[in-house]
Parts: structure tokens; C-alpha cells; sequence
């Protein structure tokens, strides 16, 4: 009961202060971007470092930290808020890992929020995943999918947040929770993963961590079933326009449930997400423009 008015206060400090506070972050963003798009893109949205994949990290954080500042929380607080406000946005993982790489103590100090969150949103799922099972039209299916994978984010953004901490920081509710970690790496030069099929139970909380050893940069996205050339020409369609760099060559489409965003080589990318309820093959594509027909795997949820 007590949160209630919290979050409203907070919440509206946040709309209050987001516009001006994260003007200096989005400026810097919005000169390269303008200088990108001026003589092609005139309605392209303007850049916006807390929603948009193509923002480099240092900027999101010093958004994220301004907001923090002006109302007067922690930066996990703030970032907890903004990934509230964020469901379908294409930042969503680049949030969550601002989220869980906040120091211990203010991850404890939010410990009690998380967990709820957490929890509020498996009701969600159990909710969703009940709407599933009584209709059967592609559409409503779809619609859904984009529904459920919203109130998963948050859920899994939580977890992640939570066993960011050390294991005896962890809120007892945690012991309950069972990350599966899928490691994955991709293969110089060859536009692959290896492994690149997955087997995990409906509803589990799944990891992915993904080396990239190549020279270039990979995603991964993890998609409706039967969605892959679909989603693998959008996303080659989106390769051809300025836009697409700055949307990382995801495709605007409710059939992309989750998104590790572009990886520099020699780094590794990391994706927390709850698994989908419903049974099924669930391609995962690195929407790069051009690996899509040979960068593929399966995430296979039975
Ligand atoms: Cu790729």
C-alpha cells in the first residue's frame, strides 16, 4: 500500500523532469543522427537515448542518471522506472542491463520492489497465458504474444536485476527462481552460432549469453513461430534506409518478443527473458542486413 503514492510521486517527477534532463544526452545523439539522415529521412522519429536501440550505452547512462539526480533517487530506481514505462521499446535489454550492473547496495536497497515486480508479473503471464489457450485466430495470437512478452520484460529485467547481487544478498524469494544460462558463440567468418538450438521449458527464466569472437557485429532476436523470413526480409528492407542503423536492424513487428541488441566483436551480448508459455520453435535470427538467411537457430520451448 505504501508504494502506491511512491510510485505516483516518482513517476511524475520523472515525466517532469525526463524531457529536460536527458536533453543533453539526446542533443549529442540527435547532432550525429541529423548528420546521418538530414538529406534522405525527414520523418524519421528523433533520437531518444532511453527508447531507442541505436544510443551507445555511456549516453543512456548519463540520461538515466540526470533523471536520477533531478528526482532525487537511485540510478536502479530511476532505470527500474523507465524499463516500467519501456515495455516495447527497442532499448528494453540495454535498460536492463544498466539495471543490473547498478551497485550492490542500491540493488538491495530496491530488492523488496524488484521481487514484487517480479511476482506481479507472473500473474500476468498465468493470465495471458490462459487467454492463449482459448483462442486459436493468428491475429489475437499475435496480439498477445506482444502482451505477454511486455509484462515478461519486466519480470525478467527484475530477476536479472536480482541475481545481479551476491548470492547471500539475494531476497529469500529468489531461491524460488531458476535461471537457465544458454551460452552461445558465434563463428568467425561463418555468420553462425554455436550451438544454435535451445530446448527450455514453457515459463522458465532463460539467459542467453553470446560470445562474439568475429570481426563484426551480431544480434539476436528471439521470434514468433514460423516468423523468420518474415521478420529476415523486414529486416534487410530496414538495412537499406538510415533508420536502420539507429533501430539496429530489429523490425518494427509484434512477432519480435526479445532482443539482445547488436554485440561489438569480442564482446558478449546478454538477454534475460522469461521462456514463452505456449509450446512451440521459436526461430532466433541476427537481423544484421544480409546474415539473416544463414544466422539463425532455434529456441525450442517444450
Ligand atoms: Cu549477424
Amino acid at each position: 500500500m505504501k508504494f502506491i503514492p511512491y510510485a505516483l510521486c516518482v513517476g511524475a517527477l520523472l515525466i517532469a523532469s525526463k524531457h529536460s534532463s536527458a536533453q543533453n544526452a539526446s542533443e549529442t545523439a540527435n547532432h550525429s543522427h541529423n548528420q546521418a539522415t538530414s538529406a534522405a529521412v525527414s520523418d524519421a522519429p528523433k533520437t531518444d537515448p532511453l527508447r531507442d536501440a541505436g544510443v551507445v550505452q555511456t549516453e543512456r547512462v548519463a540520461a538515466l542518471t540526470a533523471i536520477a539526480k533531478s528526482a532525487s533517487i537511485s540510478i536502479a530506481a530511476a532505470t527500474l522506472s523507465e524499463i516500467e514505462a519501456c515495455d516495447a521499446c527497442l532499448a528494453r535489454n540495454d535498460l536492463a542491463t544498466i539495471l543490473a550492473a547498478q551497485p550492490a547496495a542500491d540493488l538491495k536497497a530496491l530488492a523488496p520492489t524488484l521481487v514484487r515486480k517480479a511476482n506481479e508479473s507472473t500473474k500476468d503471464s498465468t493470465k495471458d497465458s490462459t487467454k492463449d489457450s482459448t483462442k486459436d485466430s493468428t491475429k489475437d495470437s499475435t496480439k498477445d504474444a506482444a502482451n505477454t512478452s511486455a509484462s515478461r520484460f519486466v519480470k525478467a529485467a527484475c530477476v536479472r536485476a536480482i541475481f545481479a547481487l551476491p548470492e547471500n544478498e539475494r531476497p529469500t524469494e529468489a531461491a524460488a527462481w531458476k535461471p537457465v544460462t544458454l551460452k552461445t558463440t558465434t563463428v568467425p567468418g561463418k555468420m553462425s552460432w554455436d550451438p544454435k538450438e535451445f530446448i527450455v521449458s514453457p515459463n522458465s527464466i532463460v539467459a542467453i549469453e553470446m560470445s562474439n569472437p568475429d570481426s563484426m557485429q551480431h544480434n539476436m532476436l528471439v521470434c514468433s513461430p514460423g516468423s523468420l523470413s518474415e521478420i529476415g526480409v523486414a529486416a534487410d528492407k530496414l538495412g537499406e534506409g538510415a533508420i536502420g542503423k539507429q533501430r539496429q536492424y530489429v523490425p518494427d513487428s509484434p512477432k519480435v518478443l526479445e532482443i539482445m541488441g547488436l554485440t561489438a566483436p569480442n564482446t558478449t551480448g546478454v538477454l534475460w527473458f522469461i521462456a514463452p508459455a505456449k509450446t512451440g520453435t521459436y526461430p532466433l535470427v541476427c537481423t544484421y542486413p544480409g546474415h539473416w538467411r544463414m544466422m539463425n537457430g532455434k529456441l525450442k520451448v517444450q
